[in-house]
């Protein structure tokens, strides 16, 4: 069973990618992603890069919906609770997460602008603008995952970052702030 704690995240989580709140998530709703991705970074990518940035979150779809193996067109809400619960929550020991980290590793090094291996406050803000997340609570939650204080997020604390939001059951866990407050969304609860 899901807790309260992990059904918050994954609602805040759910109706951040679900953008026209329609109540299902596509692949197009990750497509939208991928084009505020290339938007951001428009001055600077080429053409492969931007087909890159496309079949990354392509993946991402893929890594949410190809869990029984068949092909899915769109997820609700409860279906992403199962998936999560099955997925990433009751399979640790499976290569779900080494699956995720891969992908995670993706959008680190494309949100890192300066090739530091680090994400600064301000590459930070442009993951949350790809995302549609809010930017009030930007500085705290940077802190928080910023786990070593160094004021950068290094690879470990982002890879850290997003399996605790996916899984954590710890109300005291930094990286369920990894999309902001998700307790103080723009959208009342349920
Ligand atoms: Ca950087
Ligand atoms: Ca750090």
């Amino acid at each position: 069973m899901l807790s309260d704690l992990q059904k918050n995240k994954l609602s805040y989580f759910f109706k951040l990618i679900d953008y026209n709140h329609d109540g299902v998530i596509r692949s197009s709703d990750f497509m939208g992603i991928a084009e505020n991705m290339v938007v951001i970074k428009i001055a600077t990518l080429g053409d492969i890069e931007t087909q890159q940035v496309r079949l990354t979150m392509e993946k991402c779809w893929k890594i949410l919906t190809n869990s029984k193996g068949k092909l899915v067109h769109e997820i609700n809400y409860h279906e992403l609770l199962q998936i999560a619960e099955s997925q990433f929550i009751n399979n640790q020991a499976t290569n779900c997460k080494q699956y995720l980290d891969r992908i995670v590793k993706v959008l680190f090094k494309y949100f890192d602008d300066n090739n530091d291996e680090h994400l600064s406050s301000f590459e930070y803000m442009s993951l949350l603008a790809s995302f549609r997340a809010e930017f009030r609570h930007a500085k705290v939650s940077f802190e928080l995952l910023d786990l070593n204080k160094d004021g950068l997020i290094s690879l470990e604390e982002f890879k850290t970052a997003v399996w605790e939001f996916m899984t954590s059951d710890n109300q005291e866990s930094p990286g369920n702030h990894l999309f902001g407050n998700y307790e103080q969304s723009r959208w009342v609860s349920n």
